[in-house]
């Protein structure tokens, strides 16, 4: 994908969200603003604003409730739902947060028993992917970290981390999985903080082809990173299977603002750098993964995902009609003083 890959074009990009995307409003503050949609609605919500695809957590299709045998039922008549809304399942995450069985981790707590527990709900992951018809398995390890470094010694969690990962590959050889690397929120400190962590990971797997990353904006931000090279460094890999896009006002709690809010430049490259890399041509999809803010009217609770959708469109048209000779010229005069104008100016639309 780095080096001759066919530029992508705006009709290969196909957009995703999660139902979490579309909410009530609660915060860590305060309680839920707005009346929770009905899954089916925000399905219809989704198709509406042009969606192809939907992220899933295991239990967004499965809740917990459902007996193991009951749970391929439940998967079916999602999947069902899914084709009469003519959408497709683009991931499946294992919801590995809210038990109280993940309060240590799961996969790195200091408890053998919440450790297999992790390695089961991996593997009840896989297998209400394989009826949503998917093969990614995404993993935003959410609580594998410390509130405290002596609570945990950090060579073992990795070594839990990588037999987390072998043990899934196994499970199904068809899965991929993508990490979904965060460097803290909710924990202080995660393991694997960033992309290039996992990807060292990725390599010690057994069976590294299939495992990648799906890169959220915020979370390389977080990271103080910059976004559209954690992209391209992926994409250098063949390993950018999924993005997760929005937005992020400085080194704060994760605000999964609407994409390109807040800094449109720093949307710009990461759009630009996907359009040249063929980004879409082989299924791979963007996820967005915003939030509406909680002063939303219920009845305007939607217009985060369709302006990220628009403005994600938008800079994809800059991409393919911004003067590459004149920016060109400018990088061969070594004259980027005039480039940041130029830049500066497409984007004001000068
Ligand atoms: C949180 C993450 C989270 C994941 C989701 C799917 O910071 O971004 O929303 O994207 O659970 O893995
Ligand atoms: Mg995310």
């Amino acid at each position: 994908m780095t080096q001759q890959t066919q530029w992508s074009r705006k009709s290969d990009f196909k957009f995703s969200a999660g139902p979490w995307n579309l909410h009530p409003g609660a915060d860590p503050f305060g309680p839920p603003v707005r009346a929770e949609r009905p899954f089916a609605e925000k399905l219809r919500v989704f198709k509406e604003m042009g969606f192809d695809y939907v992220q899933f957590h295991d239990d967004d299709a499965v809740p917990d409730e459902f007996s193991p045998a009951d749970r391929e039922k439940r998967a079916r008549e999602v999947k069902k739902l899914l084709d009469d809304h003519g959408l497709k399942a683009e991931i499946c995450a294992p919801r590995h947060w809210e038990d109280a069985r993940g309060v240590d981790g799961p996969v790195t707590s200091n408890s053998a028993s919440d450790r297999k527990w992790a390695i089961e709900r991996g593997k009840r992951t896989i297998d209400v992917a394989r009826v949503l018809g998917t093969d990614k398995f995404v993993w935003w390890p959410a609580r594998e970290g410390t509130y405290v470094r002596e609570a945990k010694q950090a060579e073992r969690s990795f070594d839990y981390m990588l037999q987390f990962l072998d043990t899934l590959l196994d499970y199904d050889k068809n899965i991929r999985i993508l990490g979904e690397m965060k460097p803290n929120e909710p924990m202080d400190l995660m393991y694997l903080p960033t992309t290039g962590h996992f990807l060292a990971m990725a390599y010690k797997t057994r069976d590294p082809k299939r495992v990648g990353v799906l890169i959220e904006t915020a979370h390389a931000i977080l990271a103080g990173l910059d976004p559209s090279d954690e992209f391209a460094y992926a994409l250098f890999h063949q390993k950018l299977w999924g993005v997760h896009l929005n937005d992020q006002n400085g080194l704060k709690y994760d605000q999964d603002k609407a994409f390109g809010s807040v800094d449109l430049r720093r949307a710009f490259n990461q759009v630009d750098v996907l359009v040249r890399n063929g980004y879409g041509k082989n299924g791979e999809v963007v996820g967005l993964d915003v939030k509406a803010m909680r002063t939303q009217p219920a009845d305007k609770s939607f217009l985060h995902l369709k302006h990220s959708k628009e403005i994600f469109l938008m800079l994809v048209d800059l991409a393919t009609s911004i003067d590459r000779k004149a920016w060109q010229g400018y990088v061969d005069a070594r004259d980027y003083e005039g480039l940041e104008l130029f830049i500066v100016k497409n984007l004001m639309g000068k």
